[in-house]
């Protein structure tokens, strides 16, 4: 069968041009112009554009993106499981109607919530909003959720929960130049948004800089030479950091009393929880030195506006949020932000350092498995009202919360659980936390249909395999690290037969007898979400595409304005009059050190980090396909101080086996002295032996629900043979 035209056809009046979209990975978005070029093996040249979070800038990643849109395995036509457990291709028209009959099918015989969706935060917007309606109209399930939950889940929970909402950075991040100090926590954005250390500059020139990460990173490398200070703390311990931070900011008088008496609550109770966190006793925790904590301490509040200092701010990363005690973490991060007056002024702030290229409008338009468009709560009466008004139903059609991303996997293919699953932009299989018992969980379903752009691991166990567009194919909006709404604009067509999942999820939804507004138009989708998110936390109802496209600057909240009167300007900075809670006052939130739920002990001796490299993205499922970033990055890899590999008679190249309570994988060893000597580094991007997720542990953050991907307790010894075959390769 022909298909039928890709949407980006009809909206690609650039097509012969140059133009301006963003890159297809991290939150950064920077901006990218794309060259057509006709004839040539790639489609498409690409080249930094300025822009005010990249400066022009990209990283490896960004440059050679465009050879994902011509990977030699890319899915140009419906694929469908045959019984040897191969695939044939289909026509749109069998695989669409494949999946709508057994769809029907499984929720006949076992009710609604037998489909469960996964979604992506490296959706658009137009999908992710598209995907939230087609999941509770189309299908009626409660159960979607999406990998936002492994990756911002537990900075938004503690946002929302002191600050009254989460807009990840709550300024533009052009205002960090102008900062006397920036605590980074467990952040390494010079490995994972390089162009973001170009922020940076004027506070390592100002000795300010000061990053917290038990490795020696890339990023706590930039504090070298008198730029700052970087702490390696015990892996889980920063809490204790934090705790001990403020206790020295109490102690010694520091705080922001005025801004505290008209803009907080909550400083007694938090007061009382750190009293017992002395920086003696911290030390013993932490390993960092009282006497460096007092240094940190003092050098934030020289830097704060009740000291008259330029202004400080604290940012926040993974590495201290994916944590079985994440949420807590960041209230203590925010705590202290409190305290000393930073949060809601003019140069100074907290942030976390979102995640994916739609991290935030991923989360905020009806993905996570509690919320629907506008950051609205699936439970409030007025919130169900307003989105049913929109969509034209009934709020009772609307089904109430599902259930967190971990929780849904572990429950695929149980007694109670789904019986099938649709994957929208998720590797699950390489970057779910205990990646074995997910991949259990994903063969016993009774279907699964994944859409992708290539055949992914998850791709690979489908019973069904859709090929969408990406990128530099589609029309859409993103929502970037501050905020900051930005176009993605179609400068190709796509190959084959691969479509925007907007007309997939259209066609979907009339096949199962859905009669509600799914257009493949990106704008008209877009229009319509901003409708819906009209009142909620994220309103977007005052942004057009014609606002984005003349070059306005448009950050969320951003309300439609009244007729006659002039557009809202969007908000970069949200809480500089009060906060969105009900006092309008910020919350401190007394928080207690647990540690991590694994703990080191006798048979599992060493820490297990997990993180990123700078060529890869993810599960790798896109990076692994570019031959300059493979090339660099061919395997994966655990890193370790040279006297730890002593110890287990390990050397460079040799292959270590790692253990722990979730099961084994094996890669060769890297030796550096920029790590801990109790701890060892492994990126999750490869699937397979060296998959650092066959480790992880899946145990959940009660509030946010982040897996604690971060600290896990591991055994390490050598593979034996490999390495006495190395050896003896060595003596010969
Ligand atoms: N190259 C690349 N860039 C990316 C991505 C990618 O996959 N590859 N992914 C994007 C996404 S979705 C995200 S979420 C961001 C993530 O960006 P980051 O948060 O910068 O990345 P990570 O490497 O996951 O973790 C950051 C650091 O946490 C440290 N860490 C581990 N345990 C602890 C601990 O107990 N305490 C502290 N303080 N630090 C700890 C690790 O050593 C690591 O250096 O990157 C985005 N950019
Ligand atoms: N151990 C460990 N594990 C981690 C982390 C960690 O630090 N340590 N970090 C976690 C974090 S922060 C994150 S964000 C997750 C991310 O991990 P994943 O959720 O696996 O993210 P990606 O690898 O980006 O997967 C995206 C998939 O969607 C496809 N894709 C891209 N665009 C589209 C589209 O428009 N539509 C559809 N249908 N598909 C598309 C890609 O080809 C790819 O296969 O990993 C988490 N896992
Ligand atoms: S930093 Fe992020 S957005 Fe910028 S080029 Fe690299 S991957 Fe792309
Ligand atoms: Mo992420």
């Amino acid at each position: 069968m022909t298909a039928p035209q890709p949407a980006t056809v009809a909206a690609a009046p650039h097509a012969a041009a140059s133009v301006a979209t963003h890159c297809p990975y991290c939150a950064l978005q920077c901006a990218q112009t794309l060259t057509v070029t006709a004839g040539e093996r790639l489609p498409v040249a690409v080249a930094g554009r300025e822009f005010p979070t990249n400066r022009g800038g990209l990283c490896q990643k960004g440059w050679t993106s465009a050879e994902v849109l011509r990977a030699a395995d890319r899915i140009t036509a419906p694929m469908i499981r045959t019984a040897d457990g191969g695939f044939r291709e289909a026509s749109w028209d069998e695989a669409l109607g494949l999946v709508a009959d057994r769809v029907s099918a499984l929720q006949a015989e076992s009710g609604n919530d037998a489909v469960a969706v996964f979604g992506g935060g490296g959706l658009t917007n137009e999908k992710a909003y598209a995907l939230g309606k087609f999941a509770r109209l189309a299908l009626g399930t409660r159960l979607i959720d999406y990998n936002g939950r492994f990756c911002m889940s537990s900075a938004a929970a503690a946002s929302n929960r002191s600050l009254g909402m989460d807009r990840g950075l709550a300024f533009p991040l052009a205002d960090l130049g102008g900062a006397d100090a920036v605590l980074v926590l467990g952040s390494n954005m010079g490995t994972t948004m390089p162009p973001f250390v170009q922020h940076l500059a004027g506070v390592r020139s100002r000795g300010g800089l000061v990053v917290v990460d038990p490795r020696a990173t890339v990023t706590a490398k930039l504090t070298d030479g008198g730029a700052g200070i970087h702490l390696a703390p015990v892996p889980g311990s920063d809490m204790v950091v934090l705790l001990a931070l403020l206790h020295i900011v109490l102690a010694e008088g520091m705080q922001d009393a005025a801004y505290l008496a008209a803009r907080v609550e909550g400083l007694d109770e938090v007061r009382r929880s750190v009293a017992q966190w002395w920086p003696e006793r911290a030390e013993a925790v932490t390993g960092i030195p009282a006497d460096t904590l007092r240094d940190v301490a003092r050098l934030l509040a020289a830097a704060s506006p009740s000291r008259e200092g330029r202004g400080a701010y604290l940012l926040t990363g993974r590495g201290v949020e994916q944590m079985a005690q994440g949420t807590d973490c960041v209230n203590a991060a925010i705590n202290l932000a409190l305290a000393l007056g930073l949060v809601g002024r003019e140069g100074s702030g907290y942030g976390p350092v979102t995640g994916q290229g739609n991290g935030q409008g991923g989360r905020e338009h009806g993905q996570k498995s509690d919320q629907l468009p506008g950051y609205r709560m699936i439970t409030d009466p007025a919130a169900r009202a307003h989105v049913a008004s929109v969509w034209g139903v009934d709020p009772a059609v609307i089904p109430g919360p599902g259930v967190p991303a971990v929780q849904l996997l572990t429950s695929l293919g149980t007694p109670d659980g789904p019986r099938a699953l649709l994957v929208h932009g998720s590797n699950v299989v390489v970057s779910a936390p205990n990646a074995t018992r997910v991949e259990e969980r994903l063969r016993a379903l009774d279907l699964l249909v994944v859409c992708d752009l290539v055949p992914s691991e998850t791709a690979m166990l489908a019973d069904v395999i859709l090929p969408v567009t990406q990128w530099a194919e589609e029309d859409g909006t993103m929502t970037n690290l501050e905020g900051r709404i930005i176009r993605r604009r179609a400068a190709v067509e796509a190959p084959g037969e691969a479509r925007s999942e907007l007309w997939i999820l259209g066609e979907l939804a009339r096949r199962l007898g859905c009669d509600a507004v799914f257009s493949e138009d990106a704008e008209t989708m877009f229009d319509e979400m901003a409708r819906a998110s009209a009142g909620g936390k994220a309103d977007y109802s005052g942004i057009t595409y014609a606002r984005l496209d003349a070059g306005e600057e448009l950050f969320w909240p951003c309300p439609a304005s009244s007729p006659g009167e002039p557009a809202h300007p969007g908000t970069p900075r949200p809480f500089l009059e009060r906060f969105p809670t009900p006092s309008g006052r910020a919350r401190m939130i007394a928080v207690a050190h647990r540690g991590p739920v694994d703990e080191v002990r006798h048979g599992a001796t060493t820490y297990l980090v997990t993180g990123r490299v700078l060529q890869h993205y993810q599960s790798g499922a896109q990076t692994r396909r570019v031959a300059e970033l493979a090339e660099a990055q061919p395997e994966s890899f655990v890193e370790m101080h040279p006297l730890l590999a002593d110890r287990l008679g390990l050397a460079a190249g040799d292959v270590a086996i790692l253990t722990t309570a979730r099961g084994e994988a094996s890669a060769p060893v890297r030796l550096t002295e920029d790590i801990r000597v109790d701890t060892v580094f492994m990126p999750f991007h490869w699937a397979g032996e060296g998959s650092a997720n066959r480790l992880t542990n899946d145990v959940t953050d009660p509030t946010s629900s982040m897996p604690e991907f971060k600290v896990t307790a591991v055994h390490i010894r050598a593979a034996l043979r490999d390495g006495i075959r190395e050896k003896e390769g060595a003596l010969s």
